[in-house]
């Protein structure tokens, strides 16, 4: 409806529209404006002028040219040209959640950290998730390492575990953490693959660094595709000290874990939820914090002293090598509950700075030569990423015990000092002073020796533990294992650099080698890889390695896609729903279209996904409740046929009325023990009860994924 462009220079007249009980007023272009009414806010500019039309640039006549003098419209524009900072060099993908830290019990004879002093107290937290080698906008499920980085907002000043889902590292020496990176990031001419290591930079390095091959394993394994972030563990990978009162010292390592159990997805899988919801991760925690049904993990240490460290197998401050649980059992000393999603991610979880330089009195860094250069890392990069030495003023990073010091002015200072001592000591009895009682010390260990680049002996054994973790794994864990390497290297271009990777396999376990050698077609096995120390094959397997010997054995927190059709039977679903929510599940209702489905008796059943955008890959486990003409009429779509033969293929349990036998045929579904009968009662109880185990395994090898 334009207006006659006769009227050029006059007013907006005030033609009034309303839409959805809102006022608007027609411009004299025939665009809406929303006008302060009422008590409405009038919209400004950040200078706090008045805004009277946010539709139009200022121009001479209605169709131009513009005016330089428009200072609303340059503000504006300007404001958005710079709204991006730039993204983590790593761990650019993240998500963050705020929650607290309740302590269990007084740890005072181990440290003096004002955190764990006092059983019950709550230290306020925020956590941030993240995949390490994507871009910020790559998608959730890619194969990689998570970051599970934990704030901790005590009264002695912020402590930082900046952690990963994997207790080891690719590499013992913080100087070739650039290189690492390097190599894993899109390939610098093609600038591609994205979030993936499935490419010949990242196996190239990997093949010429025999040091990674203990986290290779664990990367290759299904903890690089986790289920969700509430599902999975988080490890502070270091050897850091406890420092008590008395300045003694106990070798501690830190582990998060997941109250509801350890789960991940199968390769398949993650590759069709990256397509159907890249931010599957993100919406699970967003869904599961929204719905009150906050994730916990608890504090787990494993505590240990100078002797321990000097009889075991491995060096304590090489960060490839991890302690067994077996050998020292972890000890939960506190819980953590993330309750509350950020008002707003920008201002929260993209400017959250974490430090692993940011400790508390009474806890200490040990010399683990890559814990020492990620102390230099961490200060530098915010610098670079939020633009000012003053990070520390954002609301997000400020610590929320009382502060004072006399670092004062550079770049957006919010926190300025009054008075008129800015040094100390000063004779005008103004400013803080140091306290050595409270204050931080650092542990007075003794260290002398030649200024040398090498790296420790007893850093050399690079097989053992990647053996170790392999056999503790279960046989559907360990082919997952071969099958992401297969994958992983049939990317790789480069013949050489595959026979490289069988060369190292072969120092692990032969048959992991021999698997993986006849799936690439490498006809003939190459020879072992020299290895600096023999490995070694008397490590007993650790069963905590394994996430299927450690299942929840029960369906928590989970969530089954019930699809559905006109002329279901309402009451079952009503039925599975209560059952599933006494279980503490969840339930989302799949439908030919999202407006819902009519039910036999009449109700209306809405739907939450159309079955399009809701593949059987979002759920644990998933149900069929249709009627005998939805099946025939579901049965004709490819969408409903990937829905029931994903859902078998990744060894899920499937419920199902007798009336969805033709989506179970076109789907080629050859029914097992996962495939149940629903309609009694019981049926809801033996589905849930099977769900517990979240997976049928034994299927595996059936389906040949
Ligand atoms: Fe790092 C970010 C974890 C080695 C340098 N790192 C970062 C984050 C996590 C980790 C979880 C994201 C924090 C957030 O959510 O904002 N990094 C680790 C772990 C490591 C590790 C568990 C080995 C045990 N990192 C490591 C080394 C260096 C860095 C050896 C450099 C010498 N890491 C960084 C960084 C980042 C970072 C460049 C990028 C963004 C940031 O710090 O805030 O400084």
């Amino acid at each position: 409806m334009a207006k006659n462009s006769s009227k050029s220079g006059s007013k907006p007249e005030n033609d009034t529209v309303s839409i959805h009980d809102q006022k608007l007023v027609r411009g004299n272009g025939g665009e809406l404006h929303q006008i302060a009414q009422g008590d409405t806010e009038i919209l400004t500019t950040a200078q706090g002028g008045p805004v009277a039309d946010d539709q139009n640039t200022l121009k001479i006549g209605e169709r131009g040219p513009a005016l330089m003098e428009d200072f609303h419209f340059r503000e504006k524009i300007f404001h958005f040209d710079h709204e991006r900072i730039p993204e983590r060099v790593v761990h650019a993908r993240g998500y963050g959640a705020h929650g607290y830290f309740e302590t269990y019990e007084s740890l005072a004879k181990y440290t003096r950290a004002d955190i764990f002093q006092r059983a019950g107290e709550k230290t306020p937290a925020f956590v941030r998730f993240s995949t390490v080698a994507g871009s910020k906008g790559s998608f959730d499920l890619a194969r990689d390492v998570r970051g599970f980085a934990v704030k901790l907002y005590t009264q002695e000043g912020n402590w930082d575990i900046v952690g990963n889902n994997i207790p080891v590292f690719f590499i013992q020496d913080a100087i070739k953490f650039p290189d690492v990176i390097h190599s894993v990031k899109p390939e610098p001419d093609r600038a591609f693959p994205q979030a993936q290591s499935a490419h010949d930079n990242f196996w190239d390095f990997i093949t010429l660094t025999p040091e990674s091959m203990h986290m290779i394993m664990w990367v290759m394994s299904d903890r690089a595709i986790p289920r969700s972030f509430r599902f999975m563990e988080g490890f502070g990978v270091h050897t850091f000290r406890f420092l008590n009162a008395n300045d003694e010292s106990t070798f501690v390592k830190f582990i998060w874990k997941p109250k509801l159990g350890l789960q991940s997805v199968v390769w398949n899988e993650a590759v069709k939820i990256n397509g159907a919801d890249p931010d599957f991760h993100r919406r699970d925690l967003w869904d599961s914090i929204q719905a009150g049904d906050f994730p916990e993990w608890e504090l787990c240490v494993q505590l240990f002293d100078q002797d321990f460290a000097d009889s075991f197998d491995f060096d304590i401050l090489d960060p490839t090598k991890l302690i067994p649980e077996e050998v020292i059992e972890p000890i939960p000393v506190g819980r953590l509950v993330l309750d509350r999603m950020p008002d707003n991610f920008f201002a929260e979880t993209e400017q959250v700075a974490f430090m692993t330089q940011n400790v508390p009195p009474g806890i200490d860094f040990s010399n683990d030569p890559l814990l020492q250069g990620r102390n230099f890392s961490y200060l530098d990069t915010q610098i670079k990423r939020l633009g000012s030495t003053n990070f520390t003023h954002l609301p997000i990073n400020a610590p929320k015990c009382p502060m004072h010091h006399f670092q004062q002015d550079g770049h957006m200072a919010m926190r300025n000092p009054v008075g008129r001592a800015n040094y100390q000591p000063n004779s005008w009895g103004q400013g803080p002073r140091e306290h050595p009682q409270k204050g931080f010390r650092s542990f007075a260990e003794p260290a002398e020796g030649q200024k040398v680049r090498l790296r420790a002996e007893s850093f050399a054994d690079h097989y053992s533990q990647a053996r170790q973790f392999f056999i503790s794994q279960t046989v559907p864990e360990q082919q997952h294992i071969a099958m992401a390497l297969t994958f992983e290297l049939s990317k790789v271009e480069t013949p050489a650099i595959r026979e490289r990777m069988v060369s190292h396999l072969l120092n692990i376990d032969e048959g992991l080698a021999e698997t993986v050698a006849e799936k690439l077609g490498i006809k003939k096995l190459p020879k072992k890889a020299d290895a600096a120390v023999a490995p070694r094959d008397d490590l007993p397997a650790s069963d905590a390695l394994s996430i299927a010997k450690n299942g929840p054995e029960s369906f928590k927190g989970r969530k089954v896609g019930v699809l559905v059709s006109d002329g279901c039977d309402g009451a079952l679903v009503k039925k599975l729903q209560a059952a599933l929510k006494k279980e503490g599940a969840m339930m989302e209702i799949v439908a030919p279209k999202v407006g819902g489905v009519e039910a036999a008796d009449g109700t209306v059943i809405p739907g939450k996904q159309m079955i399009d955008g809701g593949p059987s890959v979002l759920y644990d486990a998933v149900a069929l409740i249709v009627s005998s003409d939805g099946a025939k009429q579901l049965a004709k779509e490819a969408t409903v046929r990937d829905f029931v033969a994903d859902a078998f293929a990744h060894c899920k349990f499937i419920a199902r009325v007798d009336a969805a036998q033709p989506l179970l045929d076109k789907a080629g579904v050859e029914p097992d023990e996962g495939v149940m009968p629903l309609g009694s009662a019981a049926d809801i109880e033996s589905f849930i009860e099977s769900c517990r185990k979240l997976r049928l395994w034994a299927r595996e090898p059936k389906v040949k994924l």
